[in-house]
């Protein structure tokens, strides 16, 4: 169990981003929120808003996870493939319309790009050799939409509904032969595939409050796989909730500070806490990044998460 972030850590982190903001209050601001450089959640909160009818937004964001194996003994050999290192890299082109001012349009198409590092055992008391397998290609191709619930000067509520379309292979192979030795082509892991495999339920729920200086914002998202793969089976069901705070330091440039706790059920629980900056420029173009560290995690699987970051432009007109 990695905690890189003391409590110590984080106090001083929130202490300094949040309590050097002005008290002193002003008149009231005159931008609507959806304008403002912490209009938008961190990056790495996805379906955070919706538009006004006939906006239209384009984004693209890339993210990437690294996991490292923290549970196997590497001090006696591994007689079976064992994961060492894990690199996701996702590219995301993620498209909304404003249909009306109480539903937005949003659909979303990841191109990921994984590799992991493998020890194998050797043959006839041979030396255990690294392998890197790879696999990628587009990902499952997200179809759905925004309701909005609540609109007001200072907070709003919507909740997302996207069907999960599995677009993205479950077929990826790598050739985990020993050197010298005879093809051997095999099925990658579920983790490695690009898809799911199954058609997903994707369903949100985001609310926003914005005062002056500062807003606040949660999330709560849940992933539900609704049938099996053609390889009967089906990835584990999803829940998240995060929460974050954001600081405006001045109208085009926005600090953040998150926490999330993310489960995969029967697998994994982790709490992930990070930090995210937004800017925000004449003409609608928004450049974010974010980045999350695990600060605890309980899991089944012998991956744990490292870290994870992402970097989004978004256009909207
Ligand atoms: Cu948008």
């Amino acid at each position: 169990m990695r905690k890189p972030f003391t409590k110590a850590w984080i106090a001083r982190l929130v202490s300094s981003l949040y309590l050097l903001a002005p008290f002193t209050v002003t008149a009231h601001s005159d931008n609507h929120y959806g304008h403002r450089s912490d209009g938008h959640a961190p990056i790495g909160v996805m379906a955070d808003h919706f538009h006004n009818q006939g906006e239209w937004m384009l984004t693209l964001r890339t993210m990437n996870m690294s996991m490292k194996n923290e549970k196997t003994d590497f001090t006696v050999p591994v007689t079976a493939s064992t994961p060492l290192e894990m690199e996701t890299q996702m590219t995301m082109l993620g498209g909304m319309y404003g249909l009306s001012d109480s539903i937005t349009l949003m659909m979303n198409l990841p191109y990921l790009d994984r590799e992991m590092e493998m020890l194998m055992p050797g043959m006839m008391g041979g030396a255990a050799s690294k392998v890197t397998t790879e696999a990628s290609g587009f990902g499952d191709l997200k179809l759905g939409g925004a309701v909005r619930l609540r609109e007001t000067e200072t907070d709003r509520l919507h909740t997302t509904l996207m069907l999960s379309v599995p677009t993205g292979s479950i077929d990826e192979t790598a050739n985990m032969a020993m050197p010298g030795a005879m093809q051997n082509e095999m099925l990658l892991a579920p983790m490695m595939q690009l898809g799911s495999g199954t058609y997903d339920l994707i369903s949100a729920l985001t609310y926003v409050a914005f005062q002056l200086k500062t807003s606040v914002g949660a999330q709560w998202k849940n992933v539900v796989r609704l049938d099996e793969n053609d390889r009967d089976y089906s990835l584990p069901n999803q829940n998240q909730a995060t929460a974050w705070l954001a600081y405006n330091v001045d109208d085009s440039f926005s600090t953040s500070i998150r926490g999330q706790y993310f489960t995969r059920a029967g697998v994994d629980k982790r709490w992930d806490v990070g930090i995210g900056a937004n800017y925000i420029s004449d003409g609608g173009h928004r450049i974010a990044a974010e980045y999350l560290v695990p600060v605890d995690h309980d899991t089944d699987s012998v991956m744990e998460a490292q870290d994870y970051w992402a970097i989004g432009y978004q256009y909207s007109w």
